[in-house]
């Protein structure tokens, strides 16, 4: 029988007291614009999570055995209800002195997570990577649009470094802080932008991914895939950096909508393995 955790892996490695990764699963959406099953995603990450390898080849460890305990789904009815329980259950494992892993669902959940980070580790930069800028202040009447995600964020967190987005409305660009963002058509020829980018981050940061960052072609499995994304070796070679060179306290992953193939749910929960070995 394969445990109903994140990587299905045993106790003790799934224990709460012995973790050092609290997976925050949050099953929300409301305001898909196009497709919509990212309430599917946390769920499809899990499932396809068990497949995984536990020893990650490249940093000859198996990062697993610092403990990874998978939290019970966060449900809530309205956007506002769902991000003060995300920023109360994150606040928790932060005060545990674990790091903290949410899972969307819409971007929209990203919110509590970067405010309890936020709160706690003053200073902190928001490390951003999306194809898509979501600093409108608001989108179909509401201010807690999956688009206006970033907008909240910046409400409590001026910090902003944006990666890979490449489609926004021209209504959003006083919101933008332009030299903080490295856009998809400025980062795909060759990494120079990489050290740069690094540049713009102070010491702790805390990163939030929208997985349509990455290509369609890879991540086919989003609610707005756009043409032009990240490869899979360029993002891990760009977070490798980032996790080496500053204190990454915590992030979430979000977006993912799942379709029949299985391979972005696979390289969504791959993905994640591969970020908290980083930083451990
Ligand atoms: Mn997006």
């Amino acid at each position: 029988m394969i445990p109903d955790n994140f990587l299905g892996i045993p106790s003790p490695h799934c224990d709460y007291e012995n973790a050092s990764v609290v997976i925050v699963p949050v099953p929300f959406e409301q305001t898909s614009s196009w497709l919509q099953g990212s309430v599917n995603g946390p769920g499809a990450i899990i499932k396809a999570s068990r497949n995984i390898e536990l020893y990650d080849i490249e940093q000859n460890r198996e990062p697993y055995l610092c403990g990874i305990f998978t939290g019970s789904s966060i449900i809530a009815d309205d956007a506002p209800g769902m991000i003060e329980q995300v920023y109360s259950a994150v606040s928790r494992i932060i005060d545990d002195g674990k790091i903290a892993v949410t899972l969307g669902g819409e971007h929209t959940v990203s919110v509590g997570a970067a405010k309890a980070y936020s709160e706690k580790f003053p200073g902190i930069g928001i490390l951003h990577f999306d194809a898509h800028s979501d600093m409108r202040e608001e989108y179909d009447d509401t201010p807690y649009s999956h688009a206006s995600a970033l907008a909240r964020i910046k409400d409590f967190n001026p910090c902003i470094v944006s990666v890979g987005v490449r489609s926004m409305d021209i209504s959003e660009l006083p919101n933008i802080k332009r030299e903080n963002y490295f856009f998809g058509h400025e980062i795909h020829l060759n990494d120079l932008w990489m050290e740069k980018c690094l540049e713009k981050l102070p010491q702790e940061v805390y990163i939030t991914l929208d997985l349509d960052v990455l290509d369609p072609s890879i991540m086919p499995s989003t609610g707005t895939p756009e043409p032009g994304g990240m490869g899979w070796y360029q993002i891990l070679r760009f977070l490798s950096l980032v996790s080496k060179n500053r204190q990454i306290k915590g992030f979430d992953i979000v977006e993912l909508c799942p379709a029949d193939n299985k391979a972005p749910d696979f390289l969504a929960a791959k993905l994640i393995y591969k970020m908290i070995g980083m930083i451990l």
